[in-house]
């Protein structure tokens, strides 16, 4: 394999009852600052509130829904808006490097270390069994954590900026995925979810 070539493939990650992989730097025509600042101007943020136990929230982080088809979680339902320019671009890197195809993309801004995302799988049927999700990290690293869910066996990623984190096969199925708040002083966050909504 010669140099280019490794530099832009995804390195597995061994994992029990799942598939992982990882790029700590998916190959952009822009510096990742670039790209950064640009997502976080051009996009058109929410805080989306969601109904969890039966009570209202406020997400903690902004996010943006873009793609070709709606999407439902946590009684939430998000109309897309559609792929910019710079959101085709991107995924068509997503693209690739994880040999798929991707219709849908969710931006989460994690604006510092208040910001989170609980414990979850990415696991609603319209992503069809085994879905495969490219995840895609900007700015400032935060851990993703991974834990087996009847092992709960745990695992913590740095997902550091401008690298692309590939899960696929059962891992949905056997791990759920989350981020923790900190108290950590930490900068803002990007994070790019590409998906396939069948
Ligand atoms: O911010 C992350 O790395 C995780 C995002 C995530 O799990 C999701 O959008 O479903
Ligand atoms: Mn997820």
């Amino acid at each position: 394999m010669d140099l280019f070539t490794s530099a832009c493939t995804l390195a597995p990650i061994p994992i029990r009852d799942g598939e992982l992989a990882f790029l700590p730097q998916l190959p952009l025509p822009w510096p990742n600052e670039v790209v950064l600042a640009r997502l976080i101007e051009e996009t058109a943020w929410r805080e989306e509130s969601v109904v969890v136990y039966g009570k209202r929230h406020l997400q903690p982080r902004l996010s943006a829904w873009h793609g070709e088809k709606g999407y439902r979680y946590s009684g939430l339902s998000l109309a897309p808006l559609p792929f910019t320019p710079l959101l085709d671009t991107i995924r068509r890197a997503v693209e690739a490097v994880t040999g798929r195809r991707y219709n849908s993309v969710l931006l989460n801004y994690y604006r510092d270390g208040r910001d989170s995302m609980g414990m979850h799988s990415d696991d609603e049927p319209e992503l069809g069994s085994q879905p495969a999700i490219a995840s895609l990290s900007f700015g400032a690293t935060r851990p993703f954590i991974l834990r087996h869910k009847h092992t709960k066996e745990t695992l913590k990623l740095p997902l550091t900026d401008g690298s692309l984190l590939f899960m696929a096969g059962p891992m949905q199925a056997n791990w759920m995925h989350g981020i923790n708040k900190t108290a950590k002083p930490v900068g803002a966050r990007l994070n790019l979810t590409f998906r396939n909504i069948v």
